[in-house]
């Protein structure tokens, strides 16, 4: 676990391939232009990183003309704010020049430059220029004050709010750092499920010294803000987002924040879900709501992140509808500093999800994405199980907003509605574990977010490789083994949890094992079987004109891929369709059979996976090695428990036996 600390900053001496061997020669000094906090981490940053790669003493040089690698400002308008470039130059003395427009942007460009190093590529002749697709790549923490995190599952907070604002512990420079290498520029630091009390001035200190911490590293802070905060916090008898009081106090509480933290980056807000208060507590709107913080960040250039995670019981409506339900209306009541947060599916960030219907839909408002790092439906901190094919699925998928190619990674980017304002999340999965994630594998989560933040358009496959490259080797057997693991594990895992287009079928509350008999909790669309509808018939949710109809918030186009069940794609088919289980599917098996053959699919790929890994232990040191040895074995125990459990008792409803030559529930 120990080794995992260093996460994908390992910096340890590179092997001696020619591609070093004359980087190796070449690199003995670098120069660095100017002065201030950011450029001095960049040099600590490119010291460290040289020194332990190459394996020799990097020295500083105040003289450009004879440094090997030169680190300056440029005044290049393709670049932006946060863009670089790296260059070799030929041109006389032999030069790698890093350059940018802001400190921060030559930051990046460092840290881009040592995963080049890191990854094997030749230095001796580049030529990059790069600059994010996105504006705001941030990092969603649910860690409540007392330090427990909702759905966290590797340690507690790594925020210690009982010994800030005194103690910087080293961790924050470490995490602050892992978050400036791949990109990522902001974090929220509490749970959406808000507490008021971060508000008061004792913890702002507290706050401000984070963002002090991390400012160097281009990393600012938000929070999150509880609706109902002046009652609470503020003594007064509304929280009504029209009430002239409630505003002054939001109005004074910003103006109080950004004396304190003159970059903070604004508020996140769960409102009117899941129990949180909300404007819908005084008959207002999430426009007013969200309008209303908006004005009192607007002045210092802050933004609010409206989250549209909103369903209720109340509303006998399919919980896949009501998000869009409730926002789609309010599209172009929202102030220009909003943006509403919607996450990646219409439900609950299962193994597999359509995109959320939002996408697209709402033309004149800055949709950010909010995807899920930490594993909640996926195997927690227990499970391996790479996301950036997940991450990826979402944001290729084509909306068809403007007609053919508006994919969701266009709504996001801000190009498909020209808007300036644009940004993608990620629930955190760092706690205080030793190695920050708990799976040594989860780490690749973290570091997906925040390269696709940065470029929408690399792989699944390349960014795996760069991790695997940087955090276990460069050796080309553990390379391959270790993609192919992680390219194919989440299928695997939606396999053995929810094949077909199934979903929401995990344990009640902690979301972990099967539990597709479940109906006991008062709330429907908190059971399984309110997902499955599993009978005697067939399986599935009936989401078409004849049932829910949730597919007509799509774009016809869009909902052409699943409206038809026989020509739907099978990995959504029970998401949209109730299917026969004699129903014959593409591969020739009924239904009832394709679904116990996935379901043993994916058992056999995580056995596939302990065989891989097997094949590695000479790789890799041995703690991490027997690490995620004794998880795959969890992970298929647990594999086998999903298939036994769906299997027993979706044959229980349909009165079918498990066909033979499938493996039987014991
Ligand atoms: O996925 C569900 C989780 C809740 C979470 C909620 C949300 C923070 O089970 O724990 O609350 O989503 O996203 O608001």
């Amino acid at each position: 676990a120990e080794d995992g600390y260093r996460l994908w900053l390992r910096y340890d001496p590179l092997p001696q391939t020619s591609a070093l061997l004359s980087s190796r020669q070449q690199i003995t000094t670098f120069f660095i232009q100017g002065q201030s906090p950011t450029l001095a981490v960049l040099s600590r940053e490119l010291s460290t990183g040289l020194s332990g790669l190459l394996n020799k003493e990097i020295t500083i040089t105040p003289a450009a003309a004879t440094a090997d690698i030169v680190i300056s400002k440029s005044n290049n308008e393709r670049l932006g704010t946060e863009g670089f470039s790296i260059i070799t130059s030929t041109t006389g003395r032999r030069q790698i020049r890093i350059s940018a427009n802001t400190d921060v942007g030559l930051l990046y460009g460092a840290f881009h430059f040592l995963r080049l190093l890191q990854t094997g590529h030749p230095t001796s002749n580049l030529n990059i220029t790069s600059k994010p697709g996105i504006r705001h790549r941030i990092l969603n923490h649910w860690d409540n004050l007392d330090r427990y995190v909702e759905r966290g599952y590797a340690g507690i907070s790594i925020f210690n709010w009982h010994t800030l604002p005194g103690y910087i512990d080293k961790r924050y420079i470490d995490y602050a750092r892992a978050n400036a290498s791949v990109g990522i520029n902001g974090t929220v630091l509490t749970n959406v499920n808000a507490n008021a009390y971060i508000l008061t001035p004792d913890y702002l200190l507290k706050v401000k010294a984070l963002a002090d911490a991390f400012r160097p590293y281009g990393l600012k802070v938000y929070l999150t803000a509880r609706f109902s905060a002046p009652m609470e916090m503020g003594g007064l008898k509304t929280a009504d987002p029209l009430d002239a009081d409630v505003k002054a106090w939001w109005n004074n509480k910003a103006k109080e924040i950004y004396q304190l933290i003159p970059d903070f980056g604004g508020f996140l807000v769960k409102a009117n879900s899941e129990g949180q208060p909300g404007p819908q507590d005084y008959q207002r709107t999430h426009a007013d709501g969200a309008n209303m913080l908006a004005d009192a960040v607007a002045p210092y250039n802050g933004i609010i992140m409206w989250r549209a995670f909103v369903y209720s019981h109340e509303t006998p409506e399919d919980r896949f509808k009501q998000a869009y339900n409730e926002f789609k209306p309010l599209d172009g009541q929202f102030r220009k500093n909003v943006m509403v947060q919607v996450k990646n599916g219409p439900i609950d960030f299962q193994p597999r999800e359509p995109f959320s219907p939002l996408f697209g839909a709402m033309p004149q408002t800055p949709v950010l994405m909010e995807f899920q790092l930490t594993q909640e439906y996926l195997g927690q901190g227990t499970h391996l199980a790479y996301e950036a094919p997940l991450f990826k699925e979402v944001l290729d998928a084509d909306t068809y907003a403007k007609g053919k190619g508006s994919t969701v990674a266009k709504v996001i980017n801000g190009s498909l509605y020209d808007h300036p304002l644009t940004g993608i999340a990620g629930v955190a999965n760092i706690g205080n574990d030793i190695n920050w994630c708990s799976h040594p594998f989860a780490q690749a989560n973290w570091y997906a977010l925040g390269r696709l933040a940065w470029n929408t358009a690399l792989s699944s496959e390349t960014i795996a490789e760069e991790w695997i490259k940087q955090t276990w080797s460069n050796n080309s057997k553990v390379v391959a083994v270790c993609k192919q693991m992680m390219l194919d594990s989440r299928e695997t895992l939606v396999n053995y949890m929810t094949p077909l287009g199934l979903h929401h079928i995990m344990g009640n509350g902690h979301h972990y094992g099967p539990l597709p008999w479940g109906k006991s909790l008062p709330r429907a669309d908190w059971n399984p079987v309110y997902y499955h509808r599993a009978d005697k018939a067939g399986i599935g949710f009936n989401r078409t004109a004849t049932g829910s109809n949730a597919l007509a918030q799509y774009t016809p186009e869009a909902a052409l891929l699943w409206r038809d069940s026989t020509t739907c794609d099978e990995k959504f088919l029970l998401w949209f369709h109730h299917i026969s289980w004699q129903r014959p599917m593409h591969s020739g098996r009924s239904l009832w059979e394709e679904l116990c053959y996935k379901y043993n699919e994916g058992v056999r790929g995580v056995k596939t996976m302990q065989q891989q890994w097997s094949s590695l232990q000479q790789y890799i040191d041995t703690e991490r090695f027997s690490q995620v040895q004794q998880l795959l074995t969890i992970q298929y125990n647990d594999a086998v428990w999903w298939r036994d459990a769906c299997l027993s008792y979706f044959s229980d409803i349909s009165g079918l036996a498990i066909p033979a030559g499938y493996e039987r529930p014991a």
